[in-house]
């Protein structure tokens, strides 16, 4: 039964033709029910720990449109905030963190008591669960947390940036307390998805939004390496729950980024060719992506022509459609529902 949910055989390595899909952030500002829900929460942070609404904004993608996988609503920045670094999320200006700057900080972070303050979120999965198997039992839930590098990036930023020069500055500057900080977090992040798992997520996908802005050499020691002892942490308990990495920006180090971390699938960036990532992975391994979240603004034939050239690159490999990069506020509800016929059709 378990087995036979179209997204899972593929994340499983299967070639399901039509692909089964999602979309990155498909719950969200762009949807009239979503709104309507945040608004009733108050807060995003009360959104994302009030389980019931959290749980209702995560099927909502599902009963709109009948998606194949519905991902928890919460966000990446939830790991810091259990972890105690105060956090608030300001209307229009995004998430706005007290930037942690020396080693004191991050010692003060209370990985112990990570799964007590992040327990309405591990009831959301559970509440989740509970109504698609009732309602959608084909659906797979998705769990997820951000990669190492890039929660790194923002807990010492203390926002979102172009370039997060002040976090990229101190893993070259001081590559021990950064690194102090990473270890926190790998520790952190697998407690977490762990917790996901037990509380009823079938996948789980790691976001590495920054991954591309580091060289090489930081790329392997802070995308790949934390990823790959995540990676190993999670299939040691749970060997076939598949791994979804999002190494974004990663150009040609998607290959060894996959080799070396062991993720079951990597979701490709916009900028990625799909007939390159083939090349570069085991045919084994699922691939997802990649659609310009413009060209689902933009609708109509550019949005027809962008997905059909996705989906002829992909047919007869394991593969999930969905976005490069997570869904536009302003993407008009109307051209997700032509997509979803669009890919249903199978190119
Ligand atoms: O007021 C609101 O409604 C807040 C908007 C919002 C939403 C809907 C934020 C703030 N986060 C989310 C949900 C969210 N974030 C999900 C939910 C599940 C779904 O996909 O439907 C997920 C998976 C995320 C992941 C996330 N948050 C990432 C990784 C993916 C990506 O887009 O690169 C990142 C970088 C964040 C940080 C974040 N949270 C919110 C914003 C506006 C940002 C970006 C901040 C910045 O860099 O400027």
């Amino acid at each position: 039964m378990e087995a036979r949910k179209p997204l899972l055989r593929a994340l499983g390595g299967e070639a399901v033709w039509p692909p089964p899909m999602w979309l990155m952030r498909q719950a969200g500002r762009y949807l009239p029910e979503y709104r309507e829900i945040r608004e009733k929460a108050g807060g995003f942070i009360a959104l994302c720990t009030t389980p019931e609404l959290a749980a209702e904004v995560t099927v909502q993608p599902i009963r709109r449109y009948g998606m194949d996988g519905a991902i928890l609503f919460s966000d990446i920045l939830m790991v810091p905030w259990a972890l105690g670094q105060p956090l608030r999320f300001a209307e229009g200006e995004g998430p706005v963190l007290e930037p942690l700057r020396d080693a004191a900080a991050i010692a003060a972070l209370e990985p112990d008591r990570l799964r007590d303050r992040a327990a309405p979120i591990f009831d959301t999965v559970r509440l989740t669960r509970v109504a698609l198997d009732l309602h959608a039992p084909k659906v797979t839930l998705i769990g997820f947390a951000g990669s190492p590098w890039t929660v790194a990036a923002y807990m010492v930023e203390g926002h979102g940036s172009r370039d997060f020069h002040v976090a990229r500055g101190m893993a070259l500057a001081d590559p021990g307390t950064f690194g102090r900080l990473i270890r926190t977090l790998v520790e952190a992040t697998t407690d977490y998805l762990l917790a996901q798992i037990e509380a009823g997520a079938e996948a789980v996908m790691l976001f590495d939004s920054w991954a591309g802005m580091l060289p090489p050499s930081q790329f392997r020691r802070w995308v790949i390496e934390p990823t790959t002892t995540i990676v190993r942490n999670v299939q040691r308990l749970h060997p076939s729950i598949p791994v979804i990495g999002f190494p974004r920006l990663a150009g040609p180090l998607i290959g060894e980024y996959v080799a070396r971390t062991g993720v079951s699938t990597v979701a490709m960036d916009t900028a990625m060719d799909p007939r390159f990532a083939a090349s570069a992975v085991p045919a084994g391994v699922a691939l997802q992506g990649n659609l310009d979240p413009l060209a689902l603004v933009a609708g109509g034939a550019a949005l027809e022509a962008e997905t059909r050239q996705i989906l002829a690159a992909m047919r007869g490999r394991p593969f999930v459609f969905n976005l490069g990069h997570g869904i536009e506020k302003v993407t008009p509800v109307e051209n997700v529902a032509a997509l979803v016929r669009l890919v249903r059709g199978g190119g």
